[in-house]
């Protein structure tokens, strides 16, 4: 068995030329890329922030590929990036250096494996996405609920190995939460079967949590067991135009105090960043008749066949119009109108993209210091980085704001990137001072590293070191990311 590039890439190593070759026998047809114009959309993320370009690609079919190709990586001490949809805010799932490492994606691994619609769990591979997941769950009857703007492209795998947070974490949890067993491949090759379907499972360490967020440093998840929930037999989703901040957690409040269970999502988009998206989304229509300072999109949903959610929503509505908490709303009346809704929620991101660079600060503090987190932020941005427009919108029911500084309007793009860190730390000042902390749902990946490394304790991140290094004593899984 040989390789056809033998020869053609000088600049592969003796070692690296082995390894490959090995990798390729192991991975079968297609296992392994090396044409620089095939691997090169794995080297940059999303953001496109950073752009370190793998020496290969591997692209495992089943997790005993998985288990061969980190065995020969561990070997060689050649470091390996595992990667699902590449749709990392914080550039994770990337090399963090030029040419030195492997991308092991799990998109080749993209079966469903099991759905218990009555036992409410479903099981799944990495490689799945989030997206293909929910249509799987829904048409057996049930609800995967976890929704996040990404959902198309990012895979189950990332979305553990991360625990992405998103829309109905208010009410059902972060990825974690929703983790009842996992599969998982250690640095050295060997595999962890622990795809049990439990609700109760007290038999020591939580090792499925332990995986969930590492961001990939302990371990590849390669397959994960799901705790599903009932699918709603209705949903009604209301777009508000509200006066201030304090309306919104007026406004929510008053949901929660109606129907706490029937509270699905509850979402903050701030004027200036809907005014992004007029811009920037295609077909954008406001569902409101006039613009508003803030907005918030909510939904309620219920399993109960008989609930009048209808009333519950136009009462609560009617009574915070009367009271000025909300000053306009639409409700869906349609599948069509609802999703139209959403579309511009989920859009924000993209058209923030597309209007230039930008500081993403992912923050949360307690709810009710949501407000406090706004104004101060606003003030500290128009005093020390004069021209940055604050672009804040996201899951303020769960206090996590995306807390956005955008480039100025014809400024420099490169000028703004270079004082981005200073702009980090600023806002990370008031954040930690209102006891909040500086990633809510995204991680660390490479891009808060800094952060990290200076605002949680040394007892913190000894812990951690300890536990990377039991697991992955030659930290060669996922490098550069989260120490
Ligand atoms: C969202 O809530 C995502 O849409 C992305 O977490 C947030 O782009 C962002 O900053
Ligand atoms: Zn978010």
């Amino acid at each position: 068995h040989g390789l056809p590039w033998l020869g053609w890439h000088r600049r592969y190593s003796r070692l690296m030329i082995n390894l490959l070759d090995h990798l390729a026998a192991a991975l079968g047809p297609g296992g392994v890329i090396i044409a620089p114009e095939d691997i090169a959309p794995f080297g940059t993320d999303w953001r496109g922030l950073v752009s370190n370009m793998p020496r290969a690609v591997l692209r495992p079919r089943d997790t005993a590929g998985v288990a061969a190709a980190l065995r020969l990586c561990a070997a060689a001490g050649v470091p390996v990036v595992p990667q699902g949809g590449n749709t990392s805010m914080v550039a994770g799932a990337v090399p963090s250096r030029d040419g030195a490492e492997l991308v092991l994606s799990l998109s080749r691994m993209n079966a469903v494996r099991a759905i218990d619609a009555a036992g409410l769990t479903m099981e799944v591979e990495a490689g799945v996405t989030l997206r293909a997941a929910q249509d799987a769950a829904r048409d057996a009857g049930a609800l995967l609920p976890l929704s996040i703007g990404s959902e198309g492209s990012a895979q189950i795998g990332g979305v553990i190995s991360t625990n992405a947070g998103g829309n109905n974490t208010l009410r059902f949890g972060n990825a974690r939460d929703l983790v009842l067993g996992l599969e998982v491949v250690l640095a050295d090759g060997t595999i962890w079967n622990g795809l049990r379907r439990l609700r109760k499972d007290n038999t020591g360490y939580a090792l499925r949590q332990l995986f969930a967020g590492a961001e990939g440093t302990l371990g590849i998840v390669t397959a994960a067991v799901l705790r599903l929930a009932r699918a709603p037999r209705q949903r009604q989703t209301c777009f508000c135009a509200i006066p201030s901040v304090e309306a919104a957690l007026d406004l929510f409040a008053r949901f929660r105090d109606e129907d706490e269970a029937a509270l699905y999502a509850f979402e903050y988009i701030s004027g200036a960043a809907m005014a992004v998206n007029q811009s920037y989304m295609p077909d954008f229509r406001l569902p409101l008749e006039t613009a508003s300072p803030h907005y918030v999109l909510l939904e309620l949903a219920t399993t109960r066949r008989r609930d009048p959610l209808r009333e519950t929503m136009e009462a609560v509505l009617a009574d915070a119009l009367e009271a000025g908490v909300i000053t306009d709303a639409a409700i869906a009346e349609s599948e069509a109108q609802r999703a139209a809704f959403w579309a511009i929620r989920e859009h924000l991101s993209e058209s923030q993209r597309r209007a230039g660079a930008s500081v993403k600060n992912d923050v949360s503090v307690p709810v009710a210091a949501v407000p406090s987190l706004l104004a101060r932020a606003a003030a500290m941005l128009g005093a020390r980085h004069p021209g940055a427009r604050m672009v804040a919108f996201g899951h303020i029911g769960d206090g996590n704001i995306h807390l956005n500084a955008l480039q100025p309007e014809d400024g420099d793009a490169a000028a703004f990137a270079a004082r981005g860190e200073d702009l980090m730390e600023d806002v990370n000042a008031i954040v930690m001072e209102l006891g909040g902390s500086f990633s809510a749902e995204h991680g660390i990946g490479q891009i808060k590293t800094h952060a990290f490394g200076q605002l949680r304790s040394a007892a913190e991140r000894e812990i951690m070191h300890r536990i990377r290094a039991a697991l992955d004593p030659a930290a060669t899984l996922n490098p550069g990311k989260l120490f």
